[in-house]
């Protein structure tokens, strides 16, 4: 196996120290005498910076000597988080640098602790794309990610009397981890007009001319690999006005501020991420800053290519691009425009190429989410895109109509520009159309987008282009990183950390399940991550909370769809039934800790007071003397991702429990059973198939089923719609002013009461209440609620992001590993 011994891999702890004291001492011109926590995270990031890029150019070396297919994964959005506990586990260096950072003085995890989240994602899909780069670094596939830098990532998010506060996430005051590449530039063009023009040899070409140029300025961020010193690229851009800094005759002539206008007005396209969770607002912001990224990326791509000398016809054999969700849907025209009116092929054998190259993966069947563009802005902003995308388009529904030439709705239902008014520009049908495959993110919504909202797709281009990859998570930073007890443990018992980089092989503790000592280190290990998030539940909300109680967390993006209401009613109805017992009855309750925490989109008002309402639950139940641990309600503020990795390795039970076939995958509740929890959940995304691995027995599904969620629509509008007693017992409560405002809240009883319940949150009620009893009498018995956590463990191999990649390389990607030998 290899060794990291000649690269990456500090020697001693003494050399790693001595790396540190130089780099406090040199980069950052200090002395040790001064150096603080956040100078000795700086000099260890650099320290370990330095052994990274070592790799990193190698590995970049040999990628471009064997000149392989290399894949390019287009994400809008990286959920990072930390990036140097992760190199030093991914390096199997951590021991090393705990030693030498003991000897300086410092605690590892107080040295961890100082580095700001890289947080340019929102949620789910930002973070899956991260755990890809990992996965694909990991398995030695030749892989960069392409991405926007944004000055701002994901807002923070405060707590201020029960209600969220935005504030600005500036994060870039100090980043070791990326590199500006002052001299990989791009140009970017916006507006202006298209003239055609007969060239030489007497052809009509389009020439877009006029409009403005943006600057795309390249910064690198080096992916290592677990155990391999195959270290990746994921390349961000920043935007930057073009003509240097700013207009000096402006500046000179006394015009300062418009002086700097155009350099303030280039810089806004990276600036902030839109920190909308499944939901499309459509601002001319959001689409410059796709084309900014989409454009340079492919300026970059198509320039690798070039220099190979190889034949157009060869580039869907040496690119594949992975388009995560539509926002990089322009690319598509993007390259077909490059191939027809820069490089000058045909028409057709340009088609050919970028239908070859690019693959579309879709995460979600929301219809807020589903991406459209008027196509008045894409006119004014693009306008050879627009031409480009009214050809493509009258090329594919010439297609459509001579295969089904009696059917003219098809047509309407299909093109790519919607007849509406105004007229929009349909992303995900594009997207399909310029894609050779197609892919949903869990079993269940796979055959929903087939069924549904692409089902005419199917019937255009067959089954074949629609294809399933069921998300994963890596095992590296969500085991062995978030839990290290708890993967040393299953080390000592496998005999090697190899489970981390084949999952599967997790299935060899199952024969534990019976061994005592075992499951007693087992227990304890959960136990002891309970009491670490109890130790930050204290510091950050003054709140003391029993590490015996049951603790039950949903943590992720507020979301009428993904149900804290449907959580935090079900808690009112806990705190109903035991205020309503004798003490003596009380005393038989398990006791539960119920924790909350994630960000609503900042114009989301109803997700705002759902968020409003827990911390008002939180606020009369926590100050409650009849009830005092039976039941604390906790929101914790700022859910992120270094916040995860406390809160998933201490969950006994978490929640995943969106009304079914809304939750396209979901990989938290993948995070959460791989440390050991349960989960209560809908028969909604990956939970199915959380359910076919890990057995019936060892998760808590309740509610409707998707196939049912139409008709109970239909009722709730055109027949009667009675709300569940106990849920109305809850409604009753909440408009007697038990939790403050009544006001505040009414909107949220008003859409379970009288808009139509959309949710089914009355619907699912009464089986998710019953549900929770199961929950408690199952952790009454601690003994089988063990057994079941090491089984549900032992059974999750399927889930690793590896499995994904390998699955993606095969079936869309028809790319091959490239490991290096020295
Ligand atoms: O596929 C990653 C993730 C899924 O696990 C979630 O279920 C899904 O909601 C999320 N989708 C989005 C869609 N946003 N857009 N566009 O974030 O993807």
């Amino acid at each position: 196996a290899w060794k990291r011994n000649q690269t990456a891999a500090f020697k001693s702890s003494d050399e790693f120290e001595k790396e540190v004291v130089r780099h406090v001492e040199t980069s950052l011109a200090r002395s040790m005498f001064n150096c603080d926590e956040k100078a000795a995270y700086s000099a260890t990031s650099l320290a370990f910076r330095d052994r990274l890029v070592l790799d990193w150019n190698k590995t970049q070396q040999r990628q471009t000597y064997r000149d392989s297919k290399r894949v390019y994964y287009l994400s809008l959005e990286f959920l990072m988080g930390r990036a140097l506990d992760n190199a030093m586990l991914n390096v199997g260096m951590k021991d090393t640098a705990k030693a030498g950072l003991a000897d300086l003085g410092f605690r590892i995890e107080d040295i961890i602790g100082q580095e700001h989240d890289a947080a340019l994602g929102n949620g789910g899909l930002g973070r899956l794309a991260a755990c890809f780069l990992d996965s694909l670094a990991s398995l030695d596939f030749p892989a960069w990610g392409y991405g926007l830098r944004y000055r701002y990532g994901i807002f923070k998010q405060e707590i201020i009397d029960g209600y969220q506060v935005e504030v600005p996430d500036y994060w870039l005051d100090f980043n070791p981890w990326e590199f500006p590449r002052h001299d990989v530039t791009v140009d970017v063009q916006f507006f202006g007009s298209v003239k055609k023009v007969t060239n030489e040899e007497g052809k009509s070409v389009a020439i877009w001319e006029g409009g403005e140029i943006v600057v795309a300025v390249a910064y690198d961020v080096p992916i290592p690999g677990y155990d391999t010193p195959t270290t990746n690229n994921l390349r961000l851009w920043s935007s930057k006005a073009s003509g240097g800094e700013f207009d000096f005759q402006k500046f000179n002539s006394g015009d300062y501020e418009s002086s700097v206008a155009e350099q303030q007005r280039a810089e806004t396209i990276s600036n902030v991420l839109y920190p909308n969770d499944n939901l499309e607002r459509g601002k001319e912001l959001r689409l410059k800053q796709q084309y900014f990224w989409v454009a340079a990326s492919l300026y970059d791509i198509v320039r690798r290519f070039k220099k190979s000398k190889r034949a157009w016809r060869e580039f869907p054999e040496q690119v594949a691009i992975q388009l995560n969700d539509t926002h990089p849907t322009l690319a598509i025209v993007e390259l077909q425009r490059i191939l027809i009116d820069v490089e000058g092929l045909e028409w057709d054998l340009a088609w050919e190429i970028v239908t070859g190259t690019f693959g579309y993966t879709n995460h979600t069947v929301l219809p807020e989410a589903l991406e459209k563009w008027p196509v008045g802005l894409v006119q004014h902003l693009l306008p050879r895109h627009l031409q480009i995308i009214y050809d493509i388009n009258l090329f594919f529904l010439q297609s459509v109509e001579k295969q089904f030439p009696d059917d003219r709705e098809i047509l309407t239902r299909v093109s790519i520009i919607e007849e509406s008014q105004p007229k929009m520009v349909r992303m995900a049908h594009l997207a399909i159309v310029g894609s050779h495959k197609v892919n949903g993110v869990a079993e269940l919504h796979s055959d929903l987008i087939k069924t549904t909202i692409f089902k005419d797709f199917v019937e255009i281009y067959g089954p074949d282009r629609f294809t399933n990859v069921t998300n994963g998570i890596t095992p590296r930073r969500w085991l062995h990183q978030a839990n290290p007890r708890l993967s040393e443990l299953i080390a000592s018992k496998l005999g090697s950390h190899e489970f981390l980089k084949d999952l599967s092989q997790l299935n060899k503790l199952e024969v534990l399940v019976q061994d005592k000592d075992f499951k007693k280190e087992w227990a304890e290990i959960k136990f002891a991550n309970k009491v670490r998030l109890a130790k930050y539940i204290k510091e950050t909300t003054g709140v003391n909370v029993n590490p015996s109680a049951l603790f039950d967390v949903q943590v992720k993006r507020i979301h009428e769809y993904k149900r804290q209401q449907l959580n935090i009613f079900g808690v009112i109805h806990r705190y109903l039934t035991l205020k309503a017992m004798t003490p003596a009855e009380r005393k038989k309750q398990m006791p539960r800790v119920s924790i909350f925490g994630g960000k609503a989109a900042p114009g989301y008002w109803m997700a705002k007071q759902i968020i409003h309402l827990i911390n008002a639950v939180g606020s009369v139940v926590n100050n409650d003397e009849d009830i005092g641990d039976l039941l604390k309600v906790l929101f914790l503020e700022d859910y992120n991702v270094s916040k995860a990795e406390i809160i998933c390795p201490a969950s006994d039970i978490s929640e995943h429990i969106s009304t079914a076939g809304t939750e396209a995958s979901g990989t938290s509740n993948m995070k959460f059973v791989l440390n050991g929890g349960l989960i209560i959940g809908t028969c909604d995304g990956a939970n199915i198939e959380i359910t076919r691995e890990v057995g019936e027995n060892n998760i808590f599904l309740f509610g409707n089923l998707a196939e049912d969620v139409e008709d109970l629509r239909h009722a709730h509008t055109y027949g009667s719609h009675t709300i569940d007693p106990d849920l109305a017992k809850v409604f009753e409560e909440i408009q007697k002013g038990t939790f403050g405002s009544v006001h505040d809240f009414s909107a949220m009883i008003a859409a379970v009461k009288d808009h139509g319940d959309y949710y089914l949150v009355s619907d699912d009620f009464h089986s998710y209440i019953e549900t929770h009893k199961l929950v408690d009498e199952a952790y009454r018995n601690q003994e089988e609620w063990v057994v079941k956590s090491i089984t549900a463990v032992a059974r999750m191999g399927f889930f690793s992001s590896d499995r994904c990649i390998y699955e993606y390389a095969d079936g869309i990607w028809n790319v091959e590993p490239l490991p290096r030998r020295d």
